[in-house]
């Protein structure tokens, strides 16, 4: 198949790169204010193309800037494990979003084409599926990608349509492994699973505490998860969930006062919920893409499988009593690694089953490939703990971190112990905790260890904190610069709420002082 430049050039140039704007790729993509994206991602779109070629398999992206704004908008790449975009082609996606103009953008495409030895000709080519959340400027942005992926000879582009990026993470990985990649069959995947769990109950007398007479009340964060969280209920008889902020008129805009991000960072009750939900139901969970979660699940399911390698991954934000937890109470092997889902799922995959969270919920179970082999053997038949393993395996996404099999994970570990969500909330306590975010003139002047514990540059940065943690009993703080949002993210623990919020607050004034804090001044 010939490539044809000259079709490709115009295409090209019918989104041009606003100028002055430095395209970074970030913690989970490109993300930005929507109106500035339409160049960044026709050309994320070439790329996801070019990857399906290389790898000679289905590719995935989606239009999302999950927790941000609804005025922003972003693009996510999917490889054909389901996975995000391998590191490795990073450099690709920036080095495309930044080119000067068509021309630019032909020679920066042609090198990747040679560096990654593209191969064109092949009848049997690529194809990259497309998806998007409920934003506003979703639509025209899917239809620039689709534009990019249409522009490589040889791809095609499949719009899916409205979806949660876990779903299209799902949907790559089944298309890839020859299975229906629809959202029927995801439903149906998770929903079977599930009841496969319940069925396999050695006790099906215990019951999840207060959930009989009860429903689950969600918050839908007014977002995507929300629409497909009531598709997933028509398959469920044992869960009914009352999902609030759908997103339906009075109900408020996307991400406002609402979704998970909201509740971690800013420790308060979404919109339409208040403390008496709390209270009364203790069944209160949130949703933007991920749920929280406590790191009890599979360490109650598989017990007794002798050597098999379990591992936690965790980040900075993770609290330190679950830390603790893991390691002291549970005896767990804890690992730590940057913020980002892509860092996580990579460190996790080392484990026969990697488990891992952001404390912002984002976070999966991976369970390896060979020790799935080992528990399908025929000398393991019959087993119900190893059925029980492998429904897990097919309920919580393998792909990717996913609310949807996040909360069905939840309710059956629940429904094992009989336990209700206050049970679970009360196996440790947090320590107290702040997170503050400072604007910076430039977030990528601060730069940090890969732990992200340390800042190693500004120097001082680094003193001035150590200085203000040695003035808190227990405390603990650090800083980094968000790669989602244009802030700089100061965390900080202490043995006391109020000690924590001062530290934070001591901390977010070096870092204005100290990495060129514009607008106003922490106090
Ligand atoms: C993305 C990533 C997460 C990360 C979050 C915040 O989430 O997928 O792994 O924790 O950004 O990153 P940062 O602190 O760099 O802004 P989402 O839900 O926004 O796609």
């Amino acid at each position: 198949m010939e490539w044809d430049w000259e079709g490709f050039r115009h295409a090209a140039a019918a989104f041009p790169k606003p100028s002055g704007i430095d395209f970074s790729y970030g913690t989970a993509g490109f993300r930005l204010d929507a109106s500035l994206l339409a160049s960044t991602v026709f050309r994320a779109g070439v790329l996801a193309a070019l990857r399906s070629l290389s790898m000679k398999s289905a590719t995935g992206l989606v239009i999302t800037a999950s927790h941000n704004p609804a005025s922003d908008n972003g693009v996510k790449l999917v490889d054909p494990g389901g996975g995000m975009l391998a590191m490795r082609w990073e450099p690709h996606a920036n080095a495309m979003a930044n080119a000067s103009d068509e021309h630019a953008l032909t020679e920066v495409v042609r090198k990747i084409i040679k560096e990654e030895s593209i191969a064109f000709g092949d009848e049997s080519c690529g194809k990259v599926l497309l998806a998007r959340d409920t934003r506003p400027s979703g639509q025209i942005l899917l239809a620039a990608a689709s534009q990019g992926v249409a522009a490589v000879a040889g791809v095609a582009p499949v719009d899916m349509g409205i979806l949660t990026t876990p779903q299209l993470h799902w949907m790559v990985c089944a298309l890839n492994k020859d299975q229906p990649a629809t959202e029927v069959n995801y439903y149906s995947h998770l929903s079977q699973a599930f009841r496969t769990l319940e069925q396999l109950r050695p006790d099906k007398s215990v019951r999840r505490s207060s959930l009989a007479s009860e429903s689950i009340i969600i918050d839908g964060a007014n977002g995507v998860g929300a629409l497909k969280l009531l598709q997933l209920q028509e398959l469920l008889e044992n869960l009914q969930f009352e999902v609030r902020n759908c997103g339906r008129a009075g109900e408020g805009g996307l991400n406002d006062g609402v979704g998970a991000d909201f509740v971690q960072k800013e420790k308060a009750f979404p919109r339409n919920f208040d403390k008496s939900d709390a209270l009364k139901k203790n069944q209160l969970q949130s949703l933007v893409e991920d749920v929280e979660e406590k790191p009890i699940i599979t360490t109650t399911l598989v017990a007794g499988y002798g050597d098999v390698r379990v591992g936690v991954v965790q980040t900075a934000y993770a609290n330190g009593a679950s830390t603790k937890y893991l390691q002291q109470e549970l005896g767990l092997e804890v690992s730590l690694t940057s913020t980002g889902v892509k860092y996580l799922h990579e460190k996790a995959s080392e484990y026969d089953i990697g488990i891992y969270f952001e404390a912002n919920g984002h976070g999966t179970i991976l369970f390896r490939e060979e020790f799935l082999a080992f528990l399908r053997t025929k000398h393991m038949w019959g087993k119900p703990s190893i059925h029980r393993l492998l429904a897990v395996s097919e309920m919580i996404n393998q792909a990717v971190g996913d609310a949807l099999s996040g909360i069905l994970m939840v309710e059956i570990v629940l429904m094992y112990l009989g336990w209700s969500i206050q049970d679970w909330n009360d196996i440790y306590a947090d320590l107290p905790s702040k997170q503050l975010k400072v604007k910076v003139a430039n977030r990528a002047a601060i730069r940090t260890t890969a732990s992200e514990t340390k800042v190693v540059y500004p120097s001082e940065l680094q003193k001035a904190i150590d200085t203000e943690v040695g003035k808190y009993d227990g405390g603990r703080s650090f800083v980094r610069p968000s790669g989602t949002e244009d802030i700089v993210r100061i965390y900080a623990e202490a043995t006391t709420q109020s000690t924590a919020d001062a530290l934070a607050q001591a901390v977010a004034f070096h870092v204005y002082r100290l990495a060129g804090g514009v607008g106003p001044q922490p106090s």
